[in-house]
């Protein structure tokens, strides 16, 4: 590991006892070793890493919940003369799961069909795997030319529905494009494939010295782009920006099979329109990523991580002022999570809660900076201030590498600690600081009124919960259900994005639209704005063939 963290044992004197040390929830994949120069991630491609410990219940066809959507007659239906296609471009038995011919193949099929929520489910009867950009060319070309749809496919960690079929799209799964080709020791400059996962291609940045700029409790499933194409935010934007400004280049193919190489290694290169741009966040609709220049930073030689307890929520807002005036160029993260959030981890980890007392409010705070010693003592003097203010109650700092995760484990295992209790509805959404929490509380008198908030059984919402990227003014609203629930849907939308157009926030802050939030783009946009994005889809796929039925 690059990073040292602090080992002395200094504690402050209103600070809890050190974090209990606990494992991380089981979001990490079994990594693989790395080699020095061109490195093959040698990870699985099944999207389901990360369902495995989760509820197994198998959700309702996308076509069922949702009857108003109707497959598009445009398309062809895959014959085994396309399947006979494929199987030879695609050479190997495992590069094509084939449903069509092979009634044995469903289960096979269905990790690919479903997401990472269960929340939609399509019909697909048909995956490839390529294995090179070329591959990808002759499959979207043959595609394109047969009328054939097809679904870009990464980690199928994304929580919009984005990442998988309505109907009987083709699902192309990037998992086998895998290579890391090329990295400068230098300049930190790293070529990759799409398909590499993102803690397998950060491990092997950790041992340059080196840290991919985006990291989210997904890394161990999702690729490189699959956060491309989303966009992803994580856990660290406030440190490293966004991909839109790490990415320096791009490799992509559009629908018709033409190859756009725009694999540019320089920092600056105003020659026209960057139209690599447009590929990140664009979910799939456009093209397909196959490989990807990023500039890495530096790994932090230190990690400091502090987690604390608030009475409220404007007590979480100081602490964020607070804490830029005292950190601010080490400060690489500030995360806020309800009391609800936590007591849901705590349920489902069985885990005993960092600090001795129960609060309305946590935060966690992490630095990164060269200097363990005056990172550590910055961090310290911070949280005795605001302890002396009393902006914050309680509070720990971890001590080693180990309590470093632990800490982080409060935070990153929320998402997978809501999915073993049921269906979620998620919503996140951006809304400037001062209202931001306020999205929380209206949402739960919403859904009490509405008499679907209980703890029996017979009320669908267990929990309305709330925490996200406090220092990026991302919120994560999830409402907890025992089941999926139309009732529950007709509660929540449009309810939640009209109140965020009101405040003029954003109803994707960083996971995208999807299928989630098809109809409702309209609330973060101008008709103008949609009207050039829908010209910029049929220019770029004038078929429709990739990633129909979503939000554009
Ligand atoms: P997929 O889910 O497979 O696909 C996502 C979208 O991108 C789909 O529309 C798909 O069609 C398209 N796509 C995938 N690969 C390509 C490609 N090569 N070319 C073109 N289109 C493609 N998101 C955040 O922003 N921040 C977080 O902190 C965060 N944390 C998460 C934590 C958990 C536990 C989970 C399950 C998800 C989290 N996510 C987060 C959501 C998710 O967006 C990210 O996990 C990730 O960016 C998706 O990558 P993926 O490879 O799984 O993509
Ligand atoms: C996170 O920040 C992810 O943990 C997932 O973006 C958020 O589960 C969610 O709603
Ligand atoms: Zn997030």
């Amino acid at each position: 590991m690059a990073c040292r963290h602090r080992s002395s044992t200094t504690t402050l004197a209103r600070l809890a006892k050190p974090a209990r040390l606990t494992p991380r929830l089981s979001t990490q994949p079994q990594v693989q070793s790395q080699v020095a120069s061109a490195v093959r991630c040698f990870s699985s491609s099944r999207p389901s890493q990360l369902k495995e410990t989760r509820c197994q219940q198998q959700g309702k066809f996308t076509s069922e919940t949702y009857p108003e959507l109707k497959r598009d007659s445009r398309y062809g239906q895959v014959t085994k003369e396309h399947v006979d296609y494929f199987k030879g471009l695609l050479g190997t038995e495992s590069a094509v799961i084939d449903g069509v011919t092979n009634e044995n193949a469903t289960d096979d099929i269905e990790p690919f069909n479903s997401d990472w929520m269960r929340k939609y489910r399509g019909h697909c009867r048909l995956v490839l795997k390529p294995s090179s950009t070329e591959e990808v060319s002759k499959i979207l070309k043959y595609c394109n030319d047969n009328k054939l749809a097809v679904v870009p496919q990464g980690g199928n960690t994304g929580l919009v529905g984005g990442s998988v079929p309505v109907f009987d799209e083709i699902v192309l799964n990037m998992g086998r494009m895998n290579n890391i080709h090329e990295f400068d020791e230098v300049s930190g400059i790293l070529t990759v494939e799409a398909g590499a996962i993102l803690e397998v291609v950060d491990q092997f940045l950790a041992s340059k010295g080196y840290i991919f700029p985006l990291d989210l409790g997904a890394k161990g499933s999702c690729h490189i782009g699959g956060n491309l194409s989303t966009n992803a935010g994580g856990l660290r934007l406030l440190r490293y920006g966004s991909l839109h400004g790490t990415t320096l280049g791009i490799e992509a193919v559009l629908p018709d099979g033409t190859v756009v190489d725009d694999l540019c290694k320089l920092r600056k290169n105003n020659t026209g329109y960057d139209i690599k741009q447009l590929f990140i966040g664009s979910e799939g609709t456009i093209g397909v990523i196959t490989k990807a220049v990023i500039q890495c930073p530096q790994r932090p030689k230190a990690q400091n991580v502090a987690l604390f307890g608030l009475e409220s929520y404007e007590a979480a807002q100081q602490a964020f002022r607070e804490a830029k005036g005292h950190l601010s160029e080490i400060l690489s993260a500030f995360e806020l999570m309800d009391g609800g959030s936590q007591a849901l981890v705590r349920q489902v980890t069985k885990k005993n809660s960092p600090l001795e007392g129960e609060y309305p409010f946590y935060c966690l705070i992490e630095t990164s900076g060269s200097n363990s010693d005056h990172d550590g003592e910055k961090l310290q003097t911070f949280l005795e201030d605001v302890m002396e203010k009393g902006i914050v109650v309680d509070g720990t700092l971890a001590q080693d590498e180990t309590q470093v995760r632990a800490l982080w484990s409060w935070r990153e295992g929320i998402t997978e600690a809501l999915g073993h209790l049921g269906g979620v509805y998620k919503y996140d959404v951006s809304i400037p600081l001062p209202e931001m929490y306020q999205l929380v509380e209206d949402t739960k008198a919403r859904v009490r009124e509405a008499g679907l908030l209980g703890d029996t059984d017979e009320h669908p919402v267990r929990a309305v919960v709330g925490y996200g990227h406090m220092g990026d003014a991302n919120l994560h609203l999830n409402v907890s259900t025992r089941r999926y629930d139309e009732r529950v849907e007709k509660c929540l939308e449009p309810f939640v994005y009209e109140w965020i157009s009101k405040r003029q926030g954003s109803i994707s802050a960083e996971h995208g639209l999807g299928l989630a939030k098809k109809k409702y783009i309209g609330y973060s946009r101008t008709p103008t704005m949609v009207g050039l994005m829908k010209q910029l889809k049929d220019l770029y796929d004038p078929n429709a063939i990739l990633n129909p039925y979503k939000y554009i």
